[in-house]
């Protein structure tokens, strides 16, 4: 069948919520995937920073496979041989003592939101439906109705009203604003340490420092979001460690899987997730074993094989080679490890004509706020398949 036949099938079946590049893709392993007519591509996209270990890992893939032919899902109701482990291996990772499981990132933002509200009214002493989230201007968390109802973005909110009441918006990078916005009504803030969709944005350096000394003193729990910038994605296994914070509240999803199943948790303290008794909130899906069997071995494989540090190595150099082509059109390039982010001028008439382009050439790449490229690529990523890239984006960027 021809690309041009799968495109159609698909815009007519399907909801039209996604305007994709037309590249059909059947086949991947590692940074490359492989579109129906065998063309291939170098993924500086990896799903969104979900496929962090590379496509199809052999490792990840046989955990899959091997978890598939026992038990797949039992639900809550009863108890698996493999969630226990997943939670103690993703305790003793990274200091924190309880986790709460769920599919998709956004349940998971839900999650923490639930948590730090019940938390707010039981162990803060917050009134009654009093309780306020603080979050920052240009986030992303989801698509839910909750999380939609903080969003800035027009777009993701309009026809979907009515809204949930109980946040309240501050710009991001200014921890001034987030002292002034607390109020004994605050129960928590959330924070992405960088904003992926956002446009790959790192904030100011120390700001979030500030940030959580500020909500130390005012006994506000400090979120960070980290489901697209944890997990290596940065150069570090969080983002956060970048200003030597421990969030009360972390929140992890995409590559906590490797990209082979929707896996995403909350990690926190007993204080604020023992909150939660039977019944208060849950997933048919959440923490079954299969999902369980291929995160374990999905965070065995980024530490092994030793990817965070590699993110932080080729992320360097990945930069430091794109600062070298000389274009007109580029305004920044920023980021941490490989979460880059070229900021093009307005005047280059947007980044997806150059993602496009560089799609003809053997790269995938998303754009992101209408004049940002994002390179993310697997964290596998060596410096001969960067080099190759750069050789492409700088015939790229160097178009009129
Ligand atoms: C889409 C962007 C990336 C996230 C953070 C929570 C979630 C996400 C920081 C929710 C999800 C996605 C969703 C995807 C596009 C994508 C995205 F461009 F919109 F911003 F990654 F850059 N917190 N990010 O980035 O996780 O429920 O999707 O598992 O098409 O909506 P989810």
């Amino acid at each position: 069948m021809l690309s041009k036949e799968y495109i159609e099938l698909e815009e007519k079946y399907g909801a039209h919520n996604y305007h994709p590049l037309d590249v059909v893709i059947n086949k991947a392993e590692g940074v490359w995937v492989y579109d129906v007519d065998g063309k291939k591509y170098l993924d500086c996209l990896a799903a969104y920073s979900a496929v962090n270990q590379g496509h199809c890992h052999p490792r990840i893939v046989k955990a899959l496979k091997d978890q598939a032919e026992k038990v797949t899902l039992t639900s809550r109701a009863f108890r698996n041989d493999q969630l226990p482990f997943l939670y103690k291996e993703l305790c003793e990772l990274t200091g924190y003592q309880m986790v709460l499981p769920m599919n998709s990132g956004a349940e998971a933002v839900e999650t923490a939101l639930k948590a730090t509200r019940k938390w707010g009214y039981k162990v803060k002493g917050i009134k009654k439906n009093e309780a306020e989230i603080i979050t920052c201007s240009n986030n992303f968390a989801g698509r839910t109705i909750s999380i939609i109802s903080f969003t800035t973005v027009d777009q993701y909110k309009d026809g979907f009203g009515p809204f949930t009441p109980g946040f309240k918006i501050i710009p991001y990078g200014d921890s001034g604003a987030l002292e002034k916005a607390i109020t004994k009504n605050t129960a928590a803030f959330l924070v992405e340490p960088i904003q992926g969709e956002g446009g790959v944005i790192v904030p100011p350096d120390g700001y979030l420092k500030k940030a959580f000394d500020i909500c130390k003193k005012n006994n506000v729990l400090f979120i960070a979001d980290e489901i697209q910038s944890g997990l290596g994605r940065s150069g570090k296994l969080f983002a956060f460690e970048y200003e030597n914070i421990r969030p009360d509240v972390i929140i992890i999803g995409k590559a906590l899987s490797g990209g082979c199943y929707p896996v995403s948790a909350v990690l926190s303290s007993s204080e604020v997730l023992g909150v939660f008794n039977p019944g208060d909130h849950g997933s048919t899906f959440g923490g079954n074993p299969l999902a369980a069997a291929i995160a374990r071995e999905s965070i065995k494989v980024l530490i092994e094989e030793n990817l965070i540090e590699n993110s932080y190595k080729m992320g360097e150099y990945f930069r430091e080679r794109l600062r070298g082509i000389k274009s007109k059109h580029v305004k920044d390039i920023r980021g941490k490890g490989l979460f880059i982010g070229v900021e093009l001028k307005p005047e280059a008439n947007g980044a997806r004509r150059f993602c496009e382009a560089l799609m003809e050439k053997g790269i995938l790449c998303k754009e992101t706020h209408e004049n940002v490229i994002r390179f993310a690529p697997p964290l596998v990523i060596t410096k001969d398949e960067i080099d190759w890239a750069i050789l492409k984006i700088e015939q790229t960027l160097k178009m009129d």
